[in-house]
């Protein structure tokens, strides 16, 4: 049994050479995108035991996944090659410093990823652990991958921690099921992560308190509220915690990277005021890099930033 198993779509990222429109920017390098995978290296990374359950292509691409996630030390055994169907690919713009959105180009209808069901995963590699991290964004990959994770979501005996961030894709949803689905997944899980901001613009929710009156069945919900911080609601408590100050370099891969450093604290038993500190100790690390993926804070160095005094943390 591993500590985490994060299944998702996990693909290959081009990142534009130099700042610009999509339309403008000549050359790409590349790298690797995938909220799930995120979740599982930064969580591997910390010193903890991961899975990344997925699919990729029997292709160039999908060997440099597999090969990039192994190398943060994640077990990547189980994900599935598929002689048929291509390993997703995106493109995106950095976006700025003045917090410009990024312009994003996906190439993963008909995937490899998207083919994940719960006949072409193995279900028993999937519960074998203490937390299962699911995204929303699974769950508009293919009607299959929907029905994959109301599987794995449904309650039933033994079943590990069912970790889920919301991660709305608008350019995902196709027809207007989105917000429907992704709160009835949400309600299913045992710990949800959701942006203030997304909550907004999904199901038009103002605020945490109205975002757990609509999702009051897990045991906890973190509400992201970007520099502003984060509400935890954990059974009958709420808890707030600001972010520490960071000169944001890019917000990709924040939202993975604070689900890792929440997860990470929750499996080491940490009371819930440091799980929210990790949550943002390894966000900040993510906000500050270009790329998806930041070498996290080591556990002995984040135990050091999140014990600081309340004076530090803003
Ligand atoms: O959370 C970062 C992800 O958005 C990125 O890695 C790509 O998984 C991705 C997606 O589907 O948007």
């Amino acid at each position: 049994v591993v500590d985490v198993v994060a299944l998702g779509e996990s693909m290959v990222a081009l990142l534009p050479s130099r700042p610009g429109r999509l339309a403008d920017v000549p050359s790409f390098d590349r790298g690797i995108g995938g909220a799930e995978s995120n979740v599982a290296c930064a969580l591997a990374a910390a010193g903890h035991t991961a899975r990344w359950v997925g699919r990729v292509g029997a292709d160039g691409f999908g060997d440099h996944l597999v090969e990039t996630v192994g190398s943060y030390g994640v077990d990547v055994s189980r994900v599935r090659r598929d002689p048929d169907r291509p390993t997703g690919v995106y493109f995106r713009t950095a976006g700025d410093r003045s917090g410009e959105a990024h312009e994003v180009a996906y190439y993963r209808a008909g995937s490899a990823a998207s083919a994940m069901s719960v006949d072409t995963v193995g279900l028993g590699a999937v519960r074998a652990c203490r937390v299962l991290h699911l995204t929303g964004i699974t769950a508009a990959l293919s009607a299959d991958c929907l029905h994959l994770l109301r599987e794995l979501t449904a309650a039933r005996p033994g079943r590990p921690l069912v970790s889920f961030d919301v991660n709305h894709r608008p350019r995902l949803w196709t027809g207007g099921d989105g917000p429907r689905i992704l709160r009835e997944l949400a309600r299913g899980a045992d710990l949800v992560f959701v942006g203030e901001d997304e909550a907004a613009d999904v199901w038009g929710l103002d605020g945490p308190d109205a975002v757990r009156a609509a999702i009051p069945e897990p045991e906890a919900l973190v509400v992201k509220q970007g520099a502003h911080g984060a509400t935890l609601f954990h059974g009958e408590r709420v808890l707030h915690v600001p972010a520490p100050r960071v000169d944001v370099v890019a917000a990709v891969g924040a939202g993975d990277a604070f689900a890792a450093g929440f997860l990470s604290a929750t499996l080491r038993g940490l009371p819930a005021r440091a799980r929210l500190r990790h949550g943002h100790l390894t966000a900040a690390a993510a906000l500050t890099v270009p790329g998806d993926l930041a070498v996290p804070p080591s556990r002995d160095h984040a135990d050091r930033l999140a014990a600081l005094d309340d004076t530090a943390w803003g």
